[in-house]
């Protein structure tokens, strides 16, 4: 398993090979200018008290004659120079292009599209964001690849839909579907070019008592050099947790709330425990504004008075936590070369207080309020300042758009759904070669599936018989219904759903959801 494994001792080899480049590429072009300067001092030390003197030389003057040798070999440098100047050129810029960019994904739990000044709400202060989003890109149509926690989290990492990796629900009881160590993760396939990875905070990618043992995968063995995370939620409060585990060993009691926590751990890797001679991924998984919900008071009096003071301070909470990691990429120099994406794992819980913005239903839902979430990216000299994007993207494109910019391919053994967004973030579409989709297990069985492609969204139940057409753009409150209206279209976009899930049972492991022992809920009848 090697969930602990560390290298500590991979960096100083790795710096020395990396300043042995250096020294032969700086080499190289001092050794070009060495080599134009001394044979051009020596030609024109040469020929330079001619040329002085034999501005208008005589044909009778002697020295012509000592001089022709010395001008055939200056224009012979010069056209050497002519040669070589690109190639110094190329050499240099090569030098001066920044290393591979860092990657920073903070997301919240079960933060609403509605729950934020960002995106509008009329009272909650969320400053960092507000300011992240000045500075990059807001997307108007961001989604989680679920309704639910768990699975959302397993698509951005793998860039696979949540059935076809297997991780198709939450994973809090005692489940059998884990994100598997055959799933390929963004943060291994980084570190296995250099990146140094950390994850801090939630993880949610195993069954409770799967984590932190050697017989399933670990953060560690997908691919964070060092993690400090909770299986699920902070406990026994998001005050003074106590189940956090960093690198496999318990880390006890911490005094605080969950966010700062989990920003300030990312902030001292940041400064001090990282190696600083690589690029860095890392995840930071905030706890907020989940239940168990717990204030700072200090942010939950800034809404005294209001009936839900305690959620909207908790936002704050997540905001300020969100500040702290962005002062540390400040502080460590590191902003200019560095993506920050900001998400949420979900829709918001209307009855702790989240707010969709209006959009209908919520967490577990197919409908928009379960899935569209906030989505912000910021990278400097990438992404124009103040962008608004209205391209439909999803958690589940971070892995190509990741992968995309730091120039590895894409694996070919198996399908990716997602698609790199760097085309969304100055607002051009991207292409989909599949659809965008969901099925989220404990949604209402109404919409227990759906299927987006351009501004028609194709709502199923869980039996996959009776479905729902919305025009998305126009009715983003999902409250039209077109599939009476619109039959033709109704059936085009039922063929391509039920296309998409044959081909996502077909690849995923099935067995897990096919054999849950769990009964349907909410009056459905399908338990998957
Ligand atoms: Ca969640």
């Amino acid at each position: 398993m090697n969930r602990d494994a560390i290298p500590q001792n991979a960096g100083p080899p790795r710096r020395q090979v990396a300043a042995a480049r250096d020294f032969v590429r700086l080499g190289a072009i001092e050794r070009c200018v060495d080599f134009f300067v001394h044979h051009l001092e020596e030609s024109i030390g040469t020929m330079n008290p001619l040329f002085i003197r034999s501005t208008n030389p005589t044909p009778r003057d002697p020295r012509i004659v000592s001089s022709l040798p010395h001008r055939k070999r200056y224009r012979r440098v010069l056209r050497m120079w002519v040669f070589l100047l690109p190639l110094v050129a190329s050499i240099a810029a090569a030098e001066s292009e920044p290393s591979r960019p860092n990657i920073v994904v903070v997301m919240a739990d079960d933060m609403g599209w509605g729950d934020s000044a960002t995106y509008g709400h009329p009272q909650i202060q969320t400053p960092h964001l507000d300011k992240l989003a000045a500075e990059g890109v807001k997307f108007t149509q961001c989604y989680s690849a679920c309704g639910v926690c768990s699975p959302s989290r397993s698509a951005i990492l793998t860039g696979r839909t949540p059935y076809r990796n297997g991780v198709y629900r939450h994973l809090s009881g005692n489940h059998a579907a884990h994100l598997r160590a055959s799933e390929i993760t963004y943060p291994k396939l980084l570190k296995s070019i250099g990146y140094a990875t950390c994850h801090v905070g939630k993880w949610h990618l195993a069954s409770k008592p799967q984590f932190n043992t050697a017989d399933y995968p670990q953060p560690g063995d997908h691919g964070y050099d060092y993690w400090m995370a909770t299986h699920n939620n902070a406990e026994p409060s998001h005050k003074n947790p106590r189940n956090f585990v960093r690198n496999g060993e318990p880390v006890g009691e911490l005094q605080g709330y969950s966010a700062p926590l989990v920003a300030s751990e990312a902030a001292r890797w940041l400064s001090d425990l990282r190696d600083k001679s690589k690029p860095f991924v890392l995840s930071v998984w905030f706890h907020e504004p989940h239940s168990p919900i717990a204030t700072d008071p200090q942010f939950r009096k800034l809404y005294d008075g209001h009936e839900n003071a305690t959620y909207m301070g908790n936002i704050t909470q997540l905001d300020h936590a969100l500040g702290i990691v962005l002062q540390a990429l400040d502080q460590e120099g590191v902003r200019d070369n560095t993506l920050v994406i900001f998400t949420s794992d979900n829709g918001p819980v209307a009855r702790f207080g989240g707010t969709t913005g209006g959009l209908r239903g919520g967490k577990r839902s197919d409908h928009e309020g379960g899935i569209r979430v906030p989505g912000v990216a910021r990278w400097p000299g990438h992404i124009e300042p103040g962008t608004v994007s209205d391209v439909a993207v999803i958690g589940t494109d971070i892995f190509a758009t990741v992968l995309d910019i730091t120039g590895v391919p894409l694996p070919k053994d198996r399908t990716i759904d997602g698609v790199s967004m760097v085309p969304a973030f100055k607002g051009e579409p991207v292409e989909r070669k599949i659809p965008l989709f969901w099925r989220t297990h404990v949604s209402p069985p109404a919409d227990r599936v759906a299927l987006r492609i351009g501004d028609w969204k194709l709502v199923g139940d869980e039996t996959l018989t009776k479905f729902q057409l919305f025009e998305i753009q126009k009715d983003w409150k999902e409250e039209h219904d077109l599939a009476a209206s619109m039959p033709e279209k109704t059936e085009q976009m039922k063929q391509r759903m039920l296309e998409v899930w044959r081909g996502i049972e077909a690849e995923g492991p099935d067995h897990w959801w096919k054999n849950e022992r769990q009964q349907p809920t909410r009056g459905g009848k399908v338990n998957y």
